[in-house]
């Protein structure tokens, strides 16, 4: 063999050699990653949503900073609210007045410039709610602050024209009518993800979903900002979980069991950073499609759905009873203020079915 011959060959050898490291290299890491995926279809069975890890790594929620002029209060360590809890078992704190400094909290979010997107549905004869919800916003919602509000209505010349403060404005986007209210719901997950994609990202920061037969009597600022946020469902905040109306039936991807479940979120008010919102957008929608293929609606619809995701994937912060009221209910002691409140409705008057 001539000696050039013999280097090709040693060369050769030696890439295939390297090849061959390299490849047992990757599937090593690839089947960790299969492993992690099989873990989840093992467990498909008891309906869990689709796991994902997320790195949210936030340049507002990581680095708090304050300005050395601002004087208040001596914050205390061992006096404050002992008629509630206002930290959950994994360590998310529990918003109820009493429990932090409004003023301090936006010198805080002052300098970081954010951008509050609000989404708000009135389709149908739930215009009505419109004028009262945008106007009381006006006046405790993220003052001071910019907010966009999203309305997705059927009848978008009826939209109030409503005056907004500097940075704040309204954007009117239309959907179609319909006469069973379960399709609407059924596709408010999904409008919310696509509008994330579309026109949020890069551009808002936080986002919240709001019902729209609902107002605002006090401060919802930044107080309320977070990773995840939930807020506590007035109805069943003093009772045992086996109370809770999450959906109950296993074959549902909404199922949380007897003995799981922490609270009882409402549907009417969640929100938190947009990738936060984005993924349980897309993680209920795909339940609840998921669900459709098979003929089950969830108990209370989006709200299951919700419910079962946020028992998986904690909330990092959750709001108390004040920051979604219902303005039958009489005030509970432990609740000192009402932030946000539905509405008494007349059922027959607005709902389509
Ligand atoms: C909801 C239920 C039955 C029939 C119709 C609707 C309905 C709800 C509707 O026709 N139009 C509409 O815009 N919605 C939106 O969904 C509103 O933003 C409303 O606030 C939200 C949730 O429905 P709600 O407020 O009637 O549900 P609850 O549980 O707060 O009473
Ligand atoms: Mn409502």
């Amino acid at each position: 063999m001539p000696p050039l011959n013999g280097k090709i060959v040693t060369v050769v050898l030696f890439i295939a050699v390297l090849l061959g490291v390299l490849y047992c290299y990757i599937s090593q890491s690839y089947r960790v990653v299969l492993s992690f995926e099989e873990r989840f279809k093992a467990s498909d069975k008891e309906a869990r949503p689709p796991q994902e890890v997320v790195v949210t790594l936030s340049r507002h929620e990581l680095h708090l900073v304050s300005q050395d002029y601002l004087r208040y209060k001596q914050p205390s360590i061992v006096q404050g609210r002992t008629d509630v809890v206002t930290v959950t078992p994994w360590l998310a704190p529990v918003v109820w007045e009493g429990t932090f400094n409004p003023g301090l909290l936006d010198t805080i979010y002052r300098p970081k410039n954010i951008t509050v997107a609000v989404t708000v549905f009135a389709v149908g004869k739930y215009i009505m709610f419109l004028k009262n919800f945008l106007e009381t916003a006006e006046q405790h919602f993220f003052v001071g602050f910019r907010v966009h509000f999203y309305v997705f209505t059927d009848r978008p010349n009826e939209v109030p024209q409503i005056k907004m403060a500097a940075g704040r404005q309204v954007t009117v986007m239309s959907v179609p009518s319909s006469n069973r209210w379960q399709e609407i719901s059924a596709r408010r997950m999904e409008i919310i993800q696509t509008l994330i994609e579309q026109k949020l990202e890069n551009y808002c920061d936080y986002i919240f979903c709001l019902d729209v037969d609902s107002k605002f009597h006090g401060r919802w600022g930044t107080e309320s900002l977070g990773g995840l946020v939930a807020v506590i469902h007035p109805g069943y905040y003093r009772d045992e979980r086996s109370r809770f109306p999450y959906e109950r039936r296993p074959a549902s991807r909404a199922y949380v069991a007897h003995g799981e479940g922490d609270f009882y979120y409402c549907g009417g008010a969640f929100g938190g950073l947009l990738q936060e919102v984005h993924l349980l957008a897309r993680t209920c929608r795909e339940n609840f499609e998921a669900d459709a293929k098979v003929g089950i609606e969830a108990a209370w619809q989006e709200e299951s759905h919700l419910n079962r995701y946020m028992w998986i994937n904690k909330p990092s912060k959750v709001l108390s009873p004040e920051y979604l009221w219902q303005d039958f209910k009489s005030r509970n002691s432990e609740v000192q203020i009402i932030r946000f409140s539905g509405v008494v409705k007349n059922y027959a008057d607005i709902r389509p079915n």
